[in-house]
């Protein structure tokens, strides 16, 4: 196969050629799209276009937890357990903020090795920072690339601690918060916003002391807690580094798949995703529209003005917003 679509000045004039390789599972295609996807690169959108209409039928998986909880190990074996039943996998690892966990960064990159002989699954780390659209929106955007390729199965593992990661996992079709034994008050800063949004719970590390107790808590948010359907996310037991309770997770994840199907709760999900996403996406492309408008240091005048009280900013805005699709 030639390069011949690997050069970015041409892509945006005829890029069909590098979405058919993508589509044909190359994945050189596939790392060069989601390259100039992250960073917004030459003829993004254009490819996003393009790959849209394929996209929609894999199932995103958004995996989260607290640093260290063994959620890139616990992604490896159901990503070996997808393989086993021949369905191919997308993984997106949105690398931890928080610096603490810069040594499980390697670790992920290290595991990624293990499984480069097997086209079925590709791997790709996501930075957090210097991301363009917005974390949120960038991952959104690489797991429609990773989908439209073809993909079975999509899945999404971040940290549950900050704003970002609910973002990030609610743009998955099922939610998987994995905890440990052990936490102590960690349990109480992940489940802000992030408990709410559980699907299934996985408590893994259940080598350890202290599995019952995180279970006793889980019950006890849950009974506070209301779905507006009926689901009660099951919990489910995991050693991931033995690969013990893998089947079970497997198998909750098929019922939840089974209930959404059944309560025909799958559109819903996504009609309510894309009414974040939309507004999002119109709200960066006004801002964008209106930084175009503006001259070059207009902002820092206004604000000069503003603060030094010689107009108001509520008129400011109003009038910089009335004077946009002129
Ligand atoms: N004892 C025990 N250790 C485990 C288990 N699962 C994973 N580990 C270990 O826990 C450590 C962290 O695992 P990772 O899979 O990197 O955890 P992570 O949640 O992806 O970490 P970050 O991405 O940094 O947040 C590794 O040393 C794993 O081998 C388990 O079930 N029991
Ligand atoms: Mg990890």
């Amino acid at each position: 196969m030639s390069d011949l679509c690997f050069t970015l000045r041409g892509l945006t004039n005829n890029f069909q050629p590098l979405i058919e390789q993508l589509r044909a599972g190359d994945p050189r295609a596939l790392a060069r799209v989601i390259s100039t996807v992250e960073n917004r690169g030459p003829g993004w959108s254009e490819l996003l276009k393009a790959l849209f209409p394929h996209s929609g039928h894999a199932r995103i998986l958004g995996l989260t937890g607290p640093p260290g909880a063994g959620k890139s190990t616990l992604v490896d074996q159901l990503a070996r357990h997808y393989r086993k039943e021949n369905r191919t996998v997308g993984i997106i690892a949105v690398d931890p903020t928080s610096p603490y966990t810069g040594g499980a960064i390697l670790g992920d990159r290290i595991r990624m090795q293990e499984h480069f002989s097997d086209p079925g699954i590709y791997i790709r780390s996501m930075a957090t920072r210097g991301s363009l659209g917005g974390l949120a929106r960038t991952t959104a955007d690489v797991a429609t690339v990773l989908d439209a390729s073809g993909r079975d199965l999509v899945m999404i593992e971040t940290v549950g601690v900050g704003q970002d990661e609910v973002d990030i996992v609610r743009l998955a079709d099922i939610t998987i918060v994995i905890l440990v034994p052990g936490m102590g008050d960690d349990v109480q800063t992940i489940k802000a916003g992030i408990m709410e949004i559980a699907d299934i719970f996985v408590i893994n590390k259940c080598d350890r002391e202290g599995a019952e107790r995180v279970e006793r808590e889980i019950r006890a948010l849950q009974s506070l807690a209301v779905r507006t359907d009926k689901w009660t996310p099951p919990i489910v037991k995991t050693v991931a580094s033995q690969g013990a309770g893998i089947t079970e997770l497997a198998a909750a994840i098929r019922d939840y798949e089974a209930y959404l199907q059944k309560e025909n709760l799958v559109l819903k999900h996504s009609v309510d995703s894309w009414q974040n996403r939309l507004l999002e996406m119109l709200r960066d492309a006004l801002l964008e529209r209106a930084q175009e408008q503006l001259a070059n240091g207009a902002v820092a005048r206004y604000a000069a003005e503003v603060a030094e009280h010689k107009r108001d900013p509520y008129s400011l805005v109003e009038e910089i917003v009335n004077t946009l699709g002129k």
